[in-house]
């Protein structure tokens, strides 16, 4: 069963490097300064530390769009720097897993310029996906594109290339063309790749849009859906038909038989319960785990991402729960509320106001770190850093929001109206530097940072926390070191109860092996709430809690706003 796997009790730190920690005062955080803040992590007590992209990049967005896979950025430090933090990560005990990105490459890769530069007729041309204009259209012109798919960044998901008159496909920026997965050389090519890294002695990849990668063969039209300019090209590159097979054909290439325990995770826009049990079932060879959608996209609107609406607790349960028994002994879970792409979760799901900030925060970690699969912790998370009050669209970076911003104010709506979705939603809440003390930018840097930092870290911060014992940091620090010492928390099975409560989040966790039984109570709320117990829990040892001295259980309890405790029996 994956629940034997090392990883089954390992929680994974993601790093934005960017953002992380700079050590040569340009405002970009970078290896040097990832090493010194090391010994942070190990206190923290997580097991891997997964880096963002910080391969050679033009950065269009943010290191997703790599023009050189077998170097390190300038910006982030030399060959030589990556190779002394990893000695540095394995000196403490921790693994180190790289950022894969294959879906694509950057338009300054030379696989592409070659590709595109060498006509239709050139060796490389087959590395990516070109096509001619849709049939009897004049090339170039609006609606020309060889079919209606619109990018994950706005605008269509083809750009016109003059030279050679023919388009090339990138589901994401103009500057992200999509490789070719159909062609064998390009397969070659990542897994010689992949293999150099590992020789390098990384200890696993998180593959970014890994699902994305088979397209339906011929690339039909997607069906254009009310309100919409585009049509939806998913159902032609999510999971598409060889997906499995890549993923295969990628085990045995690059995984099979390596002497070292890796980690793989794919991340999995779209991805059902059925098509992640079969990613993760260990007797198919595919990869240790994927990260899903669905619970982040529980409190989206009609208008899609960035319109939001409340999140409806039970909907949370029932699909969170759904994965959980879906998956069950066969496949593995990740668990996360946050990377790089989302907005902050103390923000989003908890009460990011000063008397419930840190309590909420402490919930939301509880409630996730007790389910079954592998935690992922995204850097600030464990100092409940919250989302950002952006002044204006001069304060956002990222592309995905400025494209946005430009197609909307084209289309005419209204600043105020685009602000306050991009407030709730937009990726760079995630993306402000790493708040270390209360200096002028939070001890990230000396230097003017490219994006900056948010101004509570005058209350929110690393030191501060560290100095106080009841601190969300010591509480995540808690967390993970009873994921590893108590089995309940890697083997035991899971049950919901309560589904149909709006306020309440409880459930148990019942590892027979053991015969150990956890339960977990969570009030997802600023009201007390008195919930009714299942038989046999009063009295029963407390393993951790997010409100000070603890009362015993009773059959029915009065929970505090926002607390949550987790409770054992054997
Ligand atoms: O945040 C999103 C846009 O609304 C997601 O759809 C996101 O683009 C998707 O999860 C894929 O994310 C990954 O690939 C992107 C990159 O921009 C993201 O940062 C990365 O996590 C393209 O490489
Ligand atoms: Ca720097």
């Amino acid at each position: 069963s994956p629940a034997d796997a090392w990883w089954s009790k390992a929680v994974v730190y993601q790093i934005y490097p960017r953002s992380f920690a700079d050590s040569n005062a340009d405002g970009i955080g970078d290896l040097q300064g990832i090493i010194e803040r090391l010994d942070y992590l190990s206190q923290l007590g997580v097991d891997v530390l997964w880096l963002s992209p910080v391969y050679p990049s033009p950065h269009d967005d943010n290191g997703y769009d790599i023009s050189d896979y077998q170097d390190i950025d300038p910006l982030f430090g030399t060959l030589a720097d990556f190779d002394r933090l990893l000695d540095a990560v394995h000196e403490r005990g921790m693994k180190l897993v790289m950022d894969l990105v294959v879906n694509h490459t950057s338009d300054e890769h030379s696989w592409f310029t070659a590709s595109r530069d060498g006509g239709p007729q050139g060796d490389k041309r087959d590395w990516y996906i070109w096509r001619p204009a849709r049939e009897g259209m004049e090339p170039g012109t609006p609606g020309a594109e060889p079919n209606n798919w619109e990018s994950f960044f706005s605008g269509p998901a083809w750009t016109y290339d003059e030279a050679s008159g023919e388009y090339y496909l990138h589901l994401f920026s103009r500057k992200q063309p999509d490789l070719n997965w159909e062609n064998p050389e390009v397969r070659q090519a990542v897994h010689a790749m992949m293999r150099w890294w590992l020789d390098r002695g990384v200890d696993g990849f998180r593959m970014d849009v890994i699902n994305l990668i088979s397209k339906t063969p011929g690339l039909p039209d997607g069906v254009v859906h009310e309100g919409s300019r585009y049509g939806d090209g998913s159902p032609h590159y999510i999971c598409g038909p060889r997906i499995h097979e890549y993923l295969a054909e990628m085990h045995r290439e690059v995984f099979e038989g390596h002497p070292r325990r890796l980690l793989t995770v794919g991340e999995m826009p779209g991805v059902t319960v059925e098509d992640a049990k079969l990613f993760t079932d260990p007797a198919r060879r595919e990869i240790d785990m994927v990260f899903q959608f669905e619970h982040v996209g529980l409190d989206q609107g009609p208008g899609g991402k960035f319109d939001p609406r409340p999140l409806r607790l039970t909907d949370l349960k029932v699909s969170l729960g759904r994965w959980q028994t879906g998956l069950g002994d066969t496949g593995w879970n990740s668990l996360y509320w946050n990377n790089h792409d989302q907005p902050r979760v103390v923000s989003r799901f908890g009460d990011d106001s000063p008397a419930y900030r840190d309590r909420s925060a402490k919930l939301l970690a509880t409630v996730l770190h007790l389910h079954r699969g592998t935690p992922y912790i995204y850097q600030g998370e464990e100092l409940a850093m919250a989302n950002v009050p952006f002044a204006s669209i001069e304060d956002f970076r990222d592309i995905e929001t400025l494209n946005y911003h430009r197609e909307q104010t084209a289309l005419g709506a209204d600043e105020e109206r685009i602000l306050a979705g991009l407030r709730h939603r937009s990726r760079d809440n995630a993306r402000t530097p790493m708040q270390w003390d209360t200096t002028q930018h939070a001890g990230f840097t000396t230097a003017t940072p490219w994006i900056a930092v948010n101004p509570d870290h005058s209350s929110v911060n690393a030191k501060a926390q560290l100095a106080d014992p009841d601190s969300v940091f010591h509480f995540y620090r808690r967390l993970i070191a009873l994921r590893h010492c108590e089995p309940a928390v890697t083997r035991g099975d899971f049950h919901m109860l309560h589904p149909d409560h709006e306020q309440l989040y409880a459930f148990t966790r019942h590892d027979a092996a053991s015969g150990t039984e956890l339960l977990v109570l969570a009030n997802f709320g600023a009201a007390d709430l008195t919930v009714t117990l299942p038989d046999g829990w009063e009295h029963s040892e407390t393993l951790i809690a997010n409100v000070p001295a603890t009362s015993p259980l009773t059959t029915r309890h009065t929970l505090q706003p926002w607390e949550a405790r987790v409770h054992r029996r054997r």
